[in-house]
């Protein structure tokens, strides 16, 4: 049987996944198959950039990491990857941070991979290679004489060519991304704007299958939004429910509503905008006065980035201002915390939550969203409030969709959940978890790797 090799920027081991483990890391772990090499950075910086990878093995699977140099993880990860990719990719042109010595830095870091990569392939593995930080591996895997099956899949947005050509050399991304076989998106909307990227960038017309052929290559793309494995996040949140942490949260709200966010303190998760509309949901409905808690747990992301120690002291600011206006002696609305919390931690404030507030400016598809809906108690559900800028809003239809942009439909929302009577509550939650019952971090895995084993004729085999 092939073989399945992932590669993504960061290698996850089993041994250090901790409390902060990220949406990527969580899906991959819970659908890697035994038998399985997973390769990438071992989020190390070296005096110098590996020469080869180390690998280790651990419960039937292989992990093969490599460190980086202080200058390639500046220029290909800091600079690069989350200075201009992620904005970009998530419509913040304004926020681009281009520097073409970052660029050349990406362009190499890549080539690296392929390099330490490369001489632990088997002719018929099947590659499959993550993310945006890894836009043009496939290229140079080819390059070094790669045949093998590959795919790709995008966890984050991709922008239509108006947006996409604000980054210089966006045409050189995308043509060396068409050296995979398979290239997989978050949402319908994603691969629409990637298909039309193709045609603008290499004057190829996709196909009705949504494939494209360049230089004699057949590209395919496929829609498989990712899930959680969402019977098992159910136990955890069940479980949880006893714990010394929920009973303490239960304590601390002496019978207020919870209100509740969980996200990686990024600006694309749209936390300032919540935080005003939490603040007008105290204006508009003062009937929720003492009567709601809201916390953030915001974990503390890619500090090494400008933007995001700003971002810090903007919620700083702001959640001084609405506790500063609407506490009382003995009433806190507002708790935001930015340290990590335990994954079965969250699970059990999750279902204690009479709402969640999901609402990115932006995000590819929003696994807190799916968590959410996994631990709530059936009978007695909370409600979601999901942005519409979300990639999860594509499927779950059911949530109170926002416009987070919209502080004050943003505050109608949440007075609307809490007020919503049980039997809505039960209907909207039941839709919701049969959808995220049916789409799993195991069926997003099964259907993108069906989808490249069956793909013909791929590069040469
Ligand atoms: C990218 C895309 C896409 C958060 N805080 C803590 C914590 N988390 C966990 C959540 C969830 C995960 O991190 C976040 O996943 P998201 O999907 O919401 O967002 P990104 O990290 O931006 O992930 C995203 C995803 O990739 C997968 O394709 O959905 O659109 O941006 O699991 O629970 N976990 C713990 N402590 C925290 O404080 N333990």
């Amino acid at each position: 049987m092939a073989r399945l090799v992932i590669v993504s920027n960061r290698v996850s081991l089993p041994t250090e996944r901790g409390a902060k483990a990220g949406g990527l890391a969580v899906a991959l772990a819970e659908a890697m198959i035994p038998g399985s090499l997973w390769f990438g950075w071992s989020g190390k910086r070296s005096v110098a950039t590996s020469e080869q990878a180390t690998v280790v093995t651990h419960g039937g699977l292989s992990y093969a990491t490599i460190d980086l140099s202080e200058s390639d993880y500046r220029r290909y990860y800091v600079g690069f990857s989350n200075g201009s990719l992620w904005p970009l990719l998530h419509y913040r042109t304004g926020l681009l941070d281009f520097k073409r010595d970052d660029y050349e830095g990406y362009l190499a870091v890549n080539e690296i991979f392929a390099d330490r990569l490369a001489p632990l392939l088997r002719p018929n593995d099947i590659i499959w290679i993550h993310d945006y930080q890894l836009l043009t591996l496939a290229a140079a895997l080819r390059r070094r004489g790669a045949n093998n099956r590959i795919g790709f899949f995008l966890h984050i947005p991709f922008v239509p060519p108006a947006v996409l050509h604000v980054l210089p050399s966006a045409a050189v991304l995308v043509r060396a991304l068409a050296a995979a076989d398979l290239i997989g998106f978050q949402t319908h909307g994603d691969r629409m704007n990637f298909l039309e990227s193709v045609s603008s960038c290499m004057d190829v017309q996709p196909d009705e299958a949504h494939g494209f052929l360049h230089n004699g290559h057949r590209t395919e793309t496929i829609v498989t939004p990712i899930g959680i494995d969402a019977d098992g996040f159910t136990r955890t949140a069940k479980r949880a429910a006893g714990m010394a942490e929920t009973k303490r949260l239960i304590e601390s709200l002496v019978g207020r509503a919870l209100a509740i966010g969980v996200d990686r303190l990024d600006y694309t998760k749209g936390l300032p905008q919540r935080f005003d509309a939490f603040g007008q949901l105290l204006h508009r409905h003062p009937e929720h006065l003492r009567k709601i808690s809201f916390l953030q747990i915001a974990a503390r992301s890619r500090e090494d980035v400008d933007r995001y120690q700003s971002l810090r002291r903007e919620l700083d600011r702001k959640a001084g201002d609405i506790n500063g206006a609407y506490s009382d002696f003995d009433w806190t609305p507002l708790r935001y915390m930015t340290r990590a919390v335990n994954r079965t931690t969250i699970a059990g404030f999750y279902r204690l939550a009479r709402i969640a507030l999901v609402t990115p400016l932006r995000d590819g598809m929003n696994l807190v969203a799916k968590e959410f809906i996994a631990a709530q108690d059936p009978s007695d559900p909370g409600v979601l409030v999901l942005s519409r800028f979300a990639g999860a809003a594509e499927e779950m239809t059911e949530a109170l969709i926002v416009n987070p942009y919209d502080a004050d439909a943003v505050a109608d929302a949440m007075h609307a959940a809490l007020i919503m009577p049980h039997e809505e509550r039960v209907a909207r939650h039941t839709a919701l978890l049969a959808k995220v019952r049916g789409t799993t971090a195991a069926s997003f895995c099964r259907d993108f790797l069906n989808r490249l084993k069956a793909i013909e004729n791929p590069a040469a085999l």
